[in-house]
């Protein structure tokens, strides 16, 4: 499905420490030798990290729904043709903070987008390609947004009211039952030490996956 790279892409609420983590099992996962390639979504290459500032930065002008869910996958078209189909392709692990899960969490469950017509431009843009694991850092929407404010200025997305982050919370929660093999829950409530330790143990899991 993904040549012969490894595909992890990390997902979650706000604050639930997908960055943190992410740079965590990049450690992790380059002492097997193999190149990890550490990237994020909306951004990830320098056209779409310019989408992601349109995204992201609060704005007078409400953006509408559909523009948010077009630029979503703008920017995702554009960092899969630059960098995740080519490390796939040369054989690299690639850790993504974020992807298409987010798009079904924050548009269709947050936003109300039915999910067909996320489902039609996955279809599109992704074509076969699916994340081989992905891992959904849970924690209750209030613990999340206490940790994502201790950053400061709030992004667009951080405006919203906790319905908003509840149902985000809840999509994921639903995708990962839907499709457990796919899919690794992380109580992400613990503490980081706690968090760490899970995934160290689930590395282990993966090494006879990432050869040398
Ligand atoms: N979006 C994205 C969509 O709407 N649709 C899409 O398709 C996509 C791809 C930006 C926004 O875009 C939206 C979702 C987002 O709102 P983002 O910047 O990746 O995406 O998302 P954020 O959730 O805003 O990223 P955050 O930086 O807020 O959260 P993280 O990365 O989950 O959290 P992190 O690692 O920065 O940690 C936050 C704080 O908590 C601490 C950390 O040290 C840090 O201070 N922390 C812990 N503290 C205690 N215990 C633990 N276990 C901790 N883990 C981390």
């Amino acid at each position: 499905m993904t040549a012969n790279g490894l595909f992890i892409t990390l997902e979650g609420p706000e604050g639930a420490g997908k960055s943190t983590n992410r740079d965590y099992l990049a450690e992790l996962l380059g002492a097997s030798g193999r190149e990890v390639v550490l990237t994020r979504e909306p951004g990830g290459t320098p056209l779409a990290e310019r989408i992601r500032e349109i995204l992201l930065a609060p704005a007078a002008e409400p953006m509408a729904v559909d523009t948010e869910l077009l630029l979503m996958f703008a920017a995702r078209a554009q960092h899969l043709a630059q960098v995740v189909r080519p490390a796939l392709a040369r054989g690299a692990l690639v850790l993504c903070d974020r992807f298409v899960d987010a798009t079904y969490a924050y548009q269709g469950g947050g936003r109300g987008v039915p999910v067909e017509r996320i489902a039609t431009l996955e279809a599109f843009v992704l074509g076969d390609l699916q994340p081989d694991l992905t891992l959904v850092f849970d924690l209750p929407v209030k613990i999340g947004l206490a940790r994502a404010a201790r950053r400061g200025v709030l992004d667009r997305f951080e405006q919203e009211q906790c319905a908003f982050f509840e149902a985000v919370r809840q999509t994921y929660l639903d995708r990962a039952q839907a499709v457990p093999a796919r899919y690794r829950l992380i109580d992400a409530s613990r503490s980081l030490a706690e968090v760490q330790a899970e995934l160290r143990a689930l590395v282990a899991t993966l090494e006879p996956t990432l050869g040398g």
